[in-house]
């Protein structure tokens, strides 16, 4: 049966930072420090998701999806990120996992969507090797309670955005702009993603995942140092994630002058390797890439043209999601297990109109479209199994705060109020279609 999901991340929508427990995140440090996100933004109170979560999943309900995706809050679970769990953070996610069984929605909780526990960080965060550690005691903690009731698990979100946006470029907590120093928040991201994963199947959970940001990449031109230069990019977003998971190796990092991978360790790799049910795949935009300009990193953001853009300024290329899809299926072959599109959506302005409704046709259009993209790679002999839409709610969109919008439903963030958009409506339409 193909599932059909929204999908959200606690730090974006819950709010309720200290309550009931819950500790800090880097997610809370950065976003209250000077200049870090627009407008000083932070997700304090977010959609207040944590209060209002039976109003939400009454959404999805009506919405009439079979899954939903949300990600658990480390810091409320452990907040200090190692030691015994926290019973009031547990029991916020039992209580969203029942009403969501009660409602005939399969739970997919992610289990860290970014907002690592700020005592982890102040021990090297992802660069400290013993985080993947503490990673799997906490995986551990939440399966204890949820292993009988959840089928479906997703360990990391998109470890390479984390990486890169957070650890080598600085525009993401914890707010570190390393360059290629970043790289070990790569392998210690996947060694958790691993020992999560030995953690989960001990507690009897249903069916892994792991979620990658995977983007096509196109070469700007057929110059030979242009194709260099995205086969590089190629390795660093989406194979130096994908590779290791599926094939138990690492791809080539030589452009990158890492020849030898010093913070990787005997049997690592077959902790990484270990068998998956599905592999998550959030899609948004191809990439292009040109050979660089000078002397640091081996390629060139080219930027995509010719298309129509979101909000956001990102190109919308639903054949893209055909393409990434037909390659990872063709780079794979038996190796890749059944897909699921654990993201995809777009940002617009979505300002309601005189009588309080949000007519978002530019994102009917979009999801119609890579809707289809997804059924045309199923064609094409791509096993994927389910498609899950970026978001279910307007929300803290990281560095951007409030000022992208990516929901089917708006949200009014002065009151919390929800409205489903023209999107909702349509989506209902399309699921209720035999
Ligand atoms: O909002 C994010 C999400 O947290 C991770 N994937 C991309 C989305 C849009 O930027």
């Amino acid at each position: 049966m193909f599932l059909w999901g929204t999908a959200t991340a606690a730090y974006q929508i819950e709010g309720a930072a200290d309550e009931d427990g819950r500790g800090p995140s880097i997610w809370d440090t950065f976003s209250h420090e000077p200049g870090r996100t627009r407008d000083g933004h932070t997700g304090d109170v977010a959609c207040d998701h944590y209060h209002r979560w039976p109003e939400d999943v009454a959404l999805m309900s009506e919405l009439g999806v079979g899954a939903y995706r949300f990600s658990i809050a480390w810091p409320r679970v452990q907040p200090s990120g190692a030691g015994p769990a926290n019973p009031k953070g547990l029991d916020f996610y039992e209580r969203l996992v029942d009403a969501l069984l009660a409602a005939g929605i399969t739970p997919v909780p992610t289990l860290f969507h970014w907002d690592l526990p700020q005592a982890a960080q102040d021990r090297g965060g992802w660069l400290n090797r013993d985080t993947a550690h503490r990673f799997a005691d906490y995986a551990a903690l939440v399966a204890g309670r949820l292993a009988d009731r959840v089928p479906m698990w997703i360990t990391l979100n998109e470890p390479f955005v984390h990486m890169a946006y957070g650890h080598a470029l600085g525009l993401h907590a914890p707010g570190q702009a390393l360059l290629l120093d970043a790289l070990p928040v790569a392998h210690h991201q996947l060694l958790a993603h691993g020992l999560a994963t030995a953690a989960l199947r001990a507690a009897g959970a249903g069916q892994v995942l792991l979620t990658n940001n995977c983007t096509p990449v196109w070469a700007a031109s057929d110059a030979a140092e242009d194709v260099a230069a995205a086969e590089a990019y190629d390795i660093l977003h989406n194979r130096l994630f994908n590779d290791p998971v599926l094939t138990g190796a690492y791809p080539d990092l030589s452009a990158y002058g890492a020849k030898e991978l010093g913070f990787v360790r005997d049997g690592d790799l077959a902790v990484i390797a270990a068998p998956l049910d599905g592999l998550g795949v959030n899609y948004y935009n191809p990439t292009r890439i040109a050979a660089p300009a000078g002397p640091g990193l081996p390629f060139t953001d080219a930027g995509v043209t010719g298309h129509p853009t979101t909000a956001f300024g990102w190109p919308v290329v639903p054949d893209g999601l055909r393409e990434l899809l037909t390659g990872l299926h063709a780079r794979y072959g038996d190796a890749l297990p059944p897909v699921y599109v654990t993201e995809n959506g777009c940002s617009q302005p979505d300002v309601p109109g005189p009588d309080g409704t949000v007519d978002d046709q530019d994102r009917i259009a979009y999801l119609d479209q890579h809707i289809a993209a997804v059924h045309a790679a199923r064609r094409e002999g791509v096993d994927v199994r389910g498609y899950f839409v970026w978001s279910l709610l307007d929300n803290f969109e990281w560095a951007e705060g409030y000022h992208q919008r990516f929901g089917l439903v708006h949200v009014d963030f002065a009151t919390g109020r929800r409205t489903p958009k023209a999107s909702y409506h349509w989506l209902r339409a399309h699921l209720a279609t035999p």
